[in-house]
């Protein structure tokens, strides 16, 4: 089903200084940079690596606000991995399949995601702690 890691999401304070340390420390490039008022987030997608499944991120996410999925998760956790992002054909076909295993999806339906992407997220109590995310990138 899953076609390659599309990008990790970290949760951090200060976006513009997380994006500093990536870029000065690993060499990443910044491709996108975005506000999501749904998802109640600023971020950015910095380039990793081009493979046969299709091409890997780091999201560094910054929240709108504290009353945010990520402003909680800081508030209780700190700053580090928030979710796991999976690149997928059919982003609906995978939600029916995964339901159909008992795995509770967070979203009923997909929703509008980084670069254009269609994504769903599923719920970390059902996936081992682990909120996990799929990405069905737009066509080319
Ligand atoms: C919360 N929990 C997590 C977690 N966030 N566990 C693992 N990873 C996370 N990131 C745990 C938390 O410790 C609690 O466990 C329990 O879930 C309930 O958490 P809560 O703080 O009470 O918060 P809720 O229930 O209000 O919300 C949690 C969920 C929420 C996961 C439902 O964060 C959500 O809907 N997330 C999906 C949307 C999202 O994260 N958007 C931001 C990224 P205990 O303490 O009860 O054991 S946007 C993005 O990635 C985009 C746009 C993109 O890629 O394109
Ligand atoms: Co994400």
């Amino acid at each position: 089903m899953f076609l390659r890691i599309d990008h990790v999401g970290i949760a951090c304070h200060n976006l513009e200084e997380k994006i500093e340390f990536y870029e000065s420390t690993f060499g990443l490039v910044v491709v996108s940079r975005e506000v999501n008022e749904a998802q109640g987030v600023r971020e950015a997608m910095l380039h990793v690596a081009d493979g046969e499944g299709g091409t890997s991120y780091v999201q560094l996410l910054e929240p709108l606000s504290p009353e945010t999925a990520v402003g909680k998760f800081l508030a209780k956790r700190g700053e580090g991995v928030h979710h796991i992002g999976y690149g997928v054909e059919d982003v609906t076909k995978s939600m029916a399949e995964i339901a159909a295993k008992g795995v509770r999806l967070i979203d009923e339906r997909p929703r509008h995601g980084s670069m254009g992407a269609s994504i769903a997220f599923l719920h970390p109590k059902d996936v081992g702690g682990v909120l996990t995310e799929l990405v069905e990138a737009p066509r080319a």
